[in-house]
């Protein structure tokens, strides 16, 4: 009972400050705790104090990591100890105590429990808790005074030596030494203590302030002795504020250069110094000047005449760096130079920005088959590249592809182009081969992408067109002379002229202009259509025609490209047939698109001109030729449908050398048609397109 009684008080004097404030003990203590028994005791300590937890007692049934019964002990809800089995007095204090330690106002939180059963009666454990003071100053390298610091109950405080004071933050010994000198126009500046070291912790702000005409510029003499880094970085510095920018910071042995001009009348001195070193520091003498002009007006740019500094009054002329142009006000002009004088401020008026060229994102409509390769936002500046590219492979990009930001503000490409690049459709190709020979009289089915230029008119009345372009196709007058007001309805993309376009891939085409050669002479009224000189039109669609495989279109020819006698070439159309049984006899139109090819007749064979229905007589004309093969010709509701050279499966590119005019009727099987030679009318075809725009 003695012995108990008297170990608080032992372990009590270790700490003056130390205060036992109570006890925990098992539930039974110390007769004996009973299976399935806990207690769970947290406190914790007051602020700039620890708690601890001092065990006297430990008899506990020991098990494997102390699995069955255990005392478990928390710091902030950590585990810092788990403790079971017996131990002595002497061991708890030397090593189980220390531990069980709360951070300066952290909880300890303890949890005792019991399982099911024990061998034997074991007897528990018992503590005591105190509180105690946390020593700042000898325990927390991390306290913060600079310079002396001061234990007490509860907490700390720090002080500074004589010379300093304690800054706002309670913990940084600093120096006064911030001075206002505004009005001076010459004096003295050195660091604190100068020629002594300076002091630690400083933040030293000169103010000095003189008339907007002057200057100030500062005299360094003596030692100069700022710490710096091993890496060159300044750790004590000395710096120069004015309105437009701070000089230094500057440290080391190595003075600023002297006269330092700050082109300024109003200027902050600014020293800060760490809390560590001996150094000298730094001592000028400031005085004023006339204001100068410095030797820069603006970024990117050079001045005329060239001087290290320009007395007020004086003009230069500013002019950009290549790739850059004068900003006034925020707007980007195309201007590269501008004059400026020298201002009694010091200033220069006007003082423009040089920045850096922008060319823009070129435009491009939306739903065009050109754009820009890359990203959405490309990059628009003075030697930025774009990449333009067709989205479509039926067309070809005209021109280059890649374009460079010049220094003009354009778009300018490897070959000196400046017009953004198109893209055109490719002609005169088809994608599938042409397998074998036909006819149209005496004609061969085509197969659907053979001659993907076709256009079929079923109404007013059948004949055929060929696609030039994405918008544009071409066929013979006296095919669309008739119409009125009417709009006319093409179909491309087909070769079965029955395939009914809603369950198919049938193209409807409609026109919005057809625009007549002015050279076509109207029908006479009596007699009938008897003159098919210039039998040539132009149709223009109400959008743009979605190329595709079966639907592409054919090349025009050079301008005046002369046929040659017996030149081959091709001619398709839905026209009429021969039945196979009874050649000489015809049938209604072709349900299928029939080609044939034929050869260019000479001038003599195709002067000798036959009778068309009626007996009536027709013009032969230099605008058109004529050609023909045994058993093979175009016929009636052929007209305005291509011949095309070279003759198809030669190899493209193709060309439209004729459009199916006129000839003697089928039956006479003379196997002559007249075709216009479309070769005559390349400039008219270019002049109306452009004219009407091709997109
Ligand atoms: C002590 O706390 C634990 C969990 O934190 C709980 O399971 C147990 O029932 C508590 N014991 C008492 C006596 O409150
Ligand atoms: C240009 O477009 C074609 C498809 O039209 C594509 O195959 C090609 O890769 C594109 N080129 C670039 C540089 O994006
Ligand atoms: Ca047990
Ligand atoms: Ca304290
Ligand atoms: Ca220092």
């Amino acid at each position: 009972m003695m012995l108990r009684l008297s170990l608080p008080l032992i372990l009590l004097s270790h700490s003056a400050y130390s205060m036992l404030l109570g006890w925990v003990e098992s539930p039974g203590y110390p007769s004996g705790y009973l299976p399935h028994s806990s207690l769970n005791w947290s406190r914790c300590a007051p602020k700039g104090h620890t708690l601890s937890i001092r065990l006297i007692h430990l008899d506990l049934e020991d098990s494997h990591e102390c699995e069955n019964d255990a005392v478990k002990v928390y710091s902030n809800g950590n585990l810092i100890s788990v403790l079971c089995g017996k131990r002595e007095f002497e061991e708890l204090q030397s090593t189980v105590n220390p531990l069980l330690l709360s951070s300066p106002g952290g909880c300890l939180s303890l949890h005792f429990y019991s399982d099911f059963s024990n061998t034997k009666r074991h007897t528990g454990f018992r503590g005591f808790y105190t509180v105690q003071d946390f020593d700042e100053c000898e325990d927390d390298p991390e306290n913060g005074c600079t310079q002396f610091c001061h234990n007490f109950i509860g907490g700390y405080h720090c002080s500074c030596r004589h010379g300093y004071y304690l800054d706002a933050d309670k913990h940084t010994c600093t120096v006064s030494c911030s001075k206002d000198l505004s009005g001076l126009t010459r004096g003295d500046i050195s660091s604190p203590s100068w020629p002594g070291s300076y002091a630690e912790n400083a933040n030293c702000e000169y103010t000095l302030s003189v008339a907007p005409n002057l200057q100030l510029e500062l005299h360094f003499s003596g030692v100069f002795d700022l710490e710096q880094g091993h890496d060159g970085q300044c750790i004590d510095a000395l710096r120069v504020e004015t309105r437009t920018g701070t000089l230094g910071p500057f440290c080391g042995n190595t003075a600023p250069p002297s006269p330092l001009l700050t082109y300024s009348h109003n200027v902050k001195i600014r020293f800060t110094t760490d809390g560590y070193g001996t150094n000298k520091g730094f001592f000028f003498h400031f005085k004023t000047t006339d204001k100068l002009c410095p030797p820069v007006v603006t970024l990117h740019s050079t001045l005329a005449p060239e001087k290290s500094e320009y007395r007020q009054g004086q003009t230069v002329t500013v002019t950009c760096d290549q790739g850059y142009v004068v900003n006034i006000q925020g707007v980007q002009t195309l201007s590269t130079e501008y004059v400026t004088t020298c201002q009694v401020t010091g200033e220069w008026a006007p003082d423009n920005a040089c920045e850096l060229v922008d060319c823009g994102v070129p435009e491009i409509p939306e739903d065009d088959i050109l754009y820009l390769v890359g990203t959405d936002t490309p990059h628009t500046k003075y030697g930025d590249q774009i990449q333009f590219n067709c989205s479509s492979k039926y067309y070809t990009l005209e021109g280059d592809d890649t374009y460079s930001c010049s220094a003009s503000g354009e778009w300018v490409s490897g070959s000196g182009q400046s017009q953004i690049p198109k893209c055109t459709p490719v002609c005169g190709m088809h994608e599938k081969d042409i397998s074998s020979i036909g006819r149209i009289l005496g004609g061969q089915d085509a197969n659907l992408g053979e001659i993907p230029w076709h256009l079929l008119i079923k109404e007013p009345s059948r004949g055929g067109a060929s696609l030039i372009n994405d918008r544009w196709a071409i066929t013979a007058a006296h095919v669309v002379e008739n119409l009125g007001d009417m709009q006319l309805v093409l179909y491309g993309g087909l070769v079965n002229a029955q395939t009914r376009d809603r369950f198919s891939d049938v193209v409807v085409l409609n026109s919005e202009k057809i625009i007549i050669h002015p050279g076509f002479s109207k029908e006479t009224p009596l007699r009938g259509r008897i003159d098919f000189d210039n039998d040539i039109a132009l149709i223009r669609f109400t959008s743009r025609v979605n190329l595709g495989p079966n639907l592409l279109p054919i090349c025009l020819p050079e301008a005046n490209r002369a046929l040659v006698t017996n030149e081959q070439g091709t001619v398709s159309g839905w026209g009429k047939t021969e039945t196979k049984r009874d050649p000489g006899k015809l049938q209604g139109a072709s349900r299928m698109l029939k080609y044939a090819h034929i050869a260019v007749k000479s001038l003599d064979q195709c002067r000798d001109t036959p009778t068309i229905e009626g007996n009536q007589h027709v013009r032969f004309t230099d605008n058109m030729f004529c050609a023909g093969a045994d058993g093979k010709d175009s016929c009636q509701k052929d007209s305005g449908g291509p011949f095309v050279t070279p003759y198809l499966s030669a190899g493209g590119p193709y060309y439209l050398a004729g459009i199916v005019s006129w000839g003697p009727p089928c039956e006479e099987r003379k196997y002559k048609g007249y075709y216009t030679k479309v070769a005559n009318y390349i400039d008219w075809i270019k002049e109306t397109i452009d004219s009407e725009g091709n997109s």
